[in-house]
């Protein structure tokens, strides 16, 4: 036990220093350790967590930001995740239409709560980052979906996830739509103001948001 927190502090750490080729070897061998891997996702996200501050205190700048991003985007290609990630076959939860909103270009949450969405068995269709509402609403009226997701990691975002939202129910989508918008500084006042049906900090609380509101089973 001891062994492992060390070896998660380590973990990390290289993240933090941005140290590709040791947070790739240290997470490797980690996940051989029996390490879950959406726990090493965890660890990564501290460590991005950890490079956005020092670029706060602008010990860091965006070349940084930059090299934080590739090393989640590196994980996130490990097959031990990606296994994590796999559809099941011939399960189909719903349909779920999902981007990152206008201004934004942060995907690698978004990407992350696809993924585990489609590991629920959710068809996902991706309008990528920087979207803008009226897409929302031509690819919500094409696809009819079960569920419009919205991510948005900027604080700004609650501006034009409050205009989509609104553009979504003018277009008198919500009927059989519900709304799910996700970013770690969204608050419960903040859903409220933008109206969506529900929000979540955290990708697996999303999917689980999902099932419930689809009136599938949830976790105990
Ligand atoms: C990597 C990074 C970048 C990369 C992004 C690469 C990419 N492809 O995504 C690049 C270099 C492009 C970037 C750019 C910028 N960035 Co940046 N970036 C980061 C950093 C270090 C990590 C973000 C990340 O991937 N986190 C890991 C993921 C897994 O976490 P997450 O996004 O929160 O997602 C989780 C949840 O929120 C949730 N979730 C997310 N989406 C959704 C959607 C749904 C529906 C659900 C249910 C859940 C859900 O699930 C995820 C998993 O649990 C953060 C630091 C931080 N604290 O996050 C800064 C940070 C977000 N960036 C910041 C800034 C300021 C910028 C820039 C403005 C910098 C600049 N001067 O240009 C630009 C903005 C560009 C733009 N218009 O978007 C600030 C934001 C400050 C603020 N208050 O708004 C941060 C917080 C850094 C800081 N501490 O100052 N950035």
């Amino acid at each position: 036990m001891k062994k492992s927190t060390a070896l998660s502090e380590l973990i990390i750490n290289s993240v933090e220093q941005l140290d590709e080729k040791k947070a790739m070897e240290l997470s490797k061998t980690a996940l051989k350790n029996g390490l879950d891997p959406l726990a090493l996702l965890d660890l990564i996200k501290e460590g991005v967590i950890r490079v956005g501050k020092r670029y706060e205190n602008q010990q860091y700048f965006i070349a940084d930001l930059i090299m934080a991003g590739v090393i989640f985007k590196d994980i996130l290609e490990l097959k031990e995740i990606k296994q994590q990630f796999s559809s099941p076959k011939n399960v189909k939860a719903g349909k779920l239409l999902i981007g990152t909103v206008a201004g934004d270009l942060h995907d690698i949450g978004k990407n992350i709560f696809i993924g585990m969405m489609k590991a629920n068995g959710f068809e996902t269709i991706d309008l990528g980052v920087d979207v803008k509402k009226e897409d929302f609403v031509k690819y919500a009226i094409e696809i009819k979906p079960d569920i419009i997701g919205m991510s948005g990691v900027l604080t700004f975002t609650v501006v034009p996830m409050k205009e989509t939202v609104e553009a979504l129910t003018k277009a008198g989508i919500r009927k059989n739509t519900k709304i799910i918008i996700g970013g770690s500084h969204l608050t419960e006042e903040n859903c409220a103001e933008i109206g969506a049906d529900c929000f979540a900090t955290d990708a697996s609380d999303g999917v689980e948001l999902c099932k419930k509101m689809l009136g599938m089973d949830v976790r105990k």
